[in-house]
């Protein structure tokens, strides 16, 4: 059902003035109803004559979200939002934003528009166009530099910003905050403001907060950023754009940043991220659930109050809900809660947060021993060590205590979730949550489900975990779900690429280069050896692994037998002075050993054969996970690869850079792996029927 442009625009007058009531769901943006909807009211407002002043507010307690991100890349329909803005400026009657809930990207730019902005004290306000690859296009760089000064610009605009309306006020972006409705305080201001007359102030005109800036701070910021920077265009856009907001006239530094605009727009960076944010609110929905109602989740207990179970408890208590943290003694709780203190005081330090809101988490947790405590919680995770027989023992105690309907997760990062809810006696209710370290940081949360869960337990843990503002992605029980799953593919890739010339820097590097913030062989190094070698020895025990394999590379296993665990002995596939690595030519010469004990003929790889390699891994095996149901779409790996492996966003994803370079390409590289290693590269009829469909994923 389309909505109608005097629909997505009401119109009303009140007291003598002219209220705007903008209702286009669901989040008031500016779509092409709404735009013309607002010319529309803009004009008959002005020409109303009884209307002296003109009040803009949103319906539903939120203002406007920003430019309808779905009209991006398609040819533009009806009125610009720049014209929308300048129409406002020409009013000869004061314009008044009542700003509730977001006022966010081309929402903001619309009240920086408007002669005055008044805010609810709970609003928030920001110019975030650089999350999606692009800048504030419809006048926010030039508007909110002169309304706040460049430093200000930069901050808010560089770092995507929400800002409180209090703070706004502070930063003379806001004109009034209230504690009451807005609209009313919007109406009363507008008519204080025309008591005292004209003429009404346009943010567009100011000049004293652009005067004297000292260019030096553009070129500081761009050096400061540069390598954060690398492979991004919208930044370096919004900087020149803030730049010529204190060198150029008004007008022209609105064409200015229109120019820039377009280079954004352009850039396959944009698409990319717009593919993610979109993808991101895709992954929260679960197919099949439409009436599915989640459980009511306000108190939570945790089992392990180590590294892994004290951030969890973090972002739980941080989320505003009780937490109980069980561990075997107290010293082992009073060592779990010193850590979390820990972390607390360094993100305080770091301003990250406030001592106020880390007082009221910190009131949140609480250590207990005896697992009665968990009797009345809606939640339990379980956070302890990676053994089959270690979570049998626990879920059995959980199931014993815990009232019916809660919910028992484990924090497994492999397991089969199903060998877990067995041995309960309400398999429906046990669910992976597979937390990514540090707990309290990383975004992912990988939603974990066995054949037994219900699907109320699926809905319940993903709603949970956008509760704890992660970002929830459902996996399926294979072997490392969908993260370790593709890692551990695309690791196994890298061994067989040093096995046939390449270095482990030369691969890092290479990989840094393609976005990555660091390469496999020094997170390795970083997360220990000696962990993955033990795994390593107990698979191949039990003859789960065969380490004679051609393609197996015993590099590993050979560094750990000379002690050397990675960063925390000072050497592993690098030498550390410090965090400072660098390569090891001894190791290269085992790698030539290995090489000949194999009968692979070493040969010089260029960085681009080692990213198809790596990246081609990467998405056959994430393509052979939705195909086996394990993802539900193809988007969903990219989302987790983005939030909780270090992927590049500005490239969107594994599965999106493919769709990039062509499925088809795609499939015809790995067919041409497959003719060097048949049983290694099997290629996923997933992969297979999109490249012959000639498409991109379908879901
Ligand atoms: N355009 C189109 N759809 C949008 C949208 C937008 N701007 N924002 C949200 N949606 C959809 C979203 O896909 C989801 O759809 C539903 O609304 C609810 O979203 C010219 C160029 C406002 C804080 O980047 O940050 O202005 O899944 O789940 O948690 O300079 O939405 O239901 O089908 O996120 O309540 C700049 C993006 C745009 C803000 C609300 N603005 N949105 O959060 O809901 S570019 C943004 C948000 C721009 C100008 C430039 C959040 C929110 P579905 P949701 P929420």
């Amino acid at each position: 059902m389309t909505i109608k442009p005097e629909d997505a625009v009401r119109y009303e007058l009140r007291d003598g003035v002219a209220l705007l009531t903008i209702d286009f769901p669901p989040v008031n943006a500016f779509g092409q109803p709404m735009r013309e909807g607002m010319m529309l009211r803009l004009d008959q407002a002005v020409s109303d004559p009884v209307a002296e002043a003109i009040v803009i507010v949103g319906a539903h307690d939120r203002f406007i979200a920003g430019a309808d991100i779905r009209e991006f890349g398609k040819p533009k329909v009806g009125p610009e939002l720049h014209q929308i803005f300048e129409r406002m400026e020409q009013s000869p009657k004061p314009i008044v934003a009542a700003i509730d809930g977001h006022a966010l990207g081309g929402g903001l730019e619309c009240a920086l528009a408007a002669s005055y902005r008044v805010a609810a004290s709970r609003a928030k306000v920001g110019l975030v166009e650089i999350n999606l690859g692009l800048l504030p296009g419809a006048g926010g760089t030039q508007r909110l530099t002169r309304l706040a000064g460049p430093q200000v610009a930069l901050d808010l605009i560089l770092n995507a910003r929400h800002v409180p309306a209090p703070k706004a006020k502070d930063l003379g972006i806001i004109d009034a905050v209230t504690d009451g409705d807005v609209t009313a305080a919007a109406i009363a201001f507008a008519k204080a403001r025309l008591a005292q007359g004209g003429p009404w102030p346009l943010a567009i005109e100011r000049t004293d907060k652009i005067q004297n800036v000292d260019p030096r701070i553009f070129e500081e910021v761009r050096a400061k950023n540069a390598k954060k920077w690398t492979g991004l265009v919208a930044p370096f856009e919004i900087v020149k754009c803030i730049e010529a907001a204190t060198t150029l006239p008004p007008r022209d530094g609105l064409a200015f940043e229109r120019e820039a605009f377009k280079v954004c727009l352009e850039s396959p960076v944009r698409e990319a991220q717009i593919h993610l944010f979109f993808a991101e609110r895709a992954a929260a929905k679960v197919e099949g659930s439409d009436g599915v109602k989640p459980r009511t989740i306000k108190s939570v207990g945790i089992i392990g109050a180590g590294t892994m179970g004290g951030g969890i408890a973090m972002s739980i208590a941080n989320a505003g809900l009780e937490v109980k943290l069980l561990d075997m003694s107290q010293e082992a709780i009073d060592a779990g809660l010193a850590r979390v203190r820990k972390n607390y005081e360094t993100s305080v330090s770091r301003g990250s947060t406030t001592q106020d809101k880390v007082d009221a988490a910190l009131g949140r947790i609480d250590g207990v021993l005896d697992y009665q405590a968990f009797a009345d919680v809606d939640l339990v995770i379980e956070a302890v060590f990676e053994s089959i027989e270690v979570k049998h023992d626990v879920f059995t105690k959980l199931d014993a205590v815990c009232k019916p309907g809660a919910i028992l997760a484990s924090n497994t990062s492999a397991l089969n979730i199903d060998r877990i809810a067995e041995v309960t006696k309400r398999p429906g209710d046990v669910i992976g949550l597979h937390f990514f370290s540090p707990a309290n940081v990383m975004k992912l949360l990988e939603v974990v489900r066995g054949d037994l869960a219900s699907m109320e337990t699926v809905v319940s843990a993903m709603a949970f975990a956008k509760t704890l503002g992660k970002v929830p992605v459902l996996a399926g029980t294979c072997f490392g779900f969908i993260g370790n799953r593709i890692l551990h593919r695309y690791g196994s890739e890298a061994d067989v690429l040093l096995m046939e010339g390449a270095t482990p820097s030369q691969i890092d590097d290479a990989l840094k280069a393609f976005g990555f913030p660091m390469g496999i062989y020094l997170m390795r190094d970083m997360a220990g050896l000696d962990v993955s070698y033990r795994v390593r020895r107990n698979k191949a025990a039990v003859g789960e692994l065969d380490m004679n394999s051609i393609f197996y590379n015993p590099i590993a296993d050979r560094l750990c037998e000379d002690g050397d665990y990675g960063q925390k002995t000072g050497k592993g596939y690098y030498a550390y002075e410090g965090r400072n690595a660098t390569p090891r030519p001894e190791l290269e010469e085992k790698l030539r050993i290995i090489s000949q004990e194999k009968g692979i003929e070493r040969k010089p790889m260029t960085d681009e054969e080692i990213v198809w390699r790596i990246l081609s891994a990467m998405v056959n095996e994430g393509a052979k996970i939705v195909e086996e149901g394990y993802a539900q779409r193809a988007s969903d790996i990219d989302v987790a690869y983005a939030f909780g492996y270090g992927f590049p966003k500005y490239r969107g994803g594994p599965m999106f850079w493919a769709q990039q370079q062509g499925l088809a390409t795609v499939f015809a590289k790995v067919k041409e792996y497959e003719a060097r290693y048949p049983e290694r590269w099997k290629p996923a009829k997933h992969l297979e029927e999109r490249a012959q469909a000639g498409a991109g994923w379908n879901r």
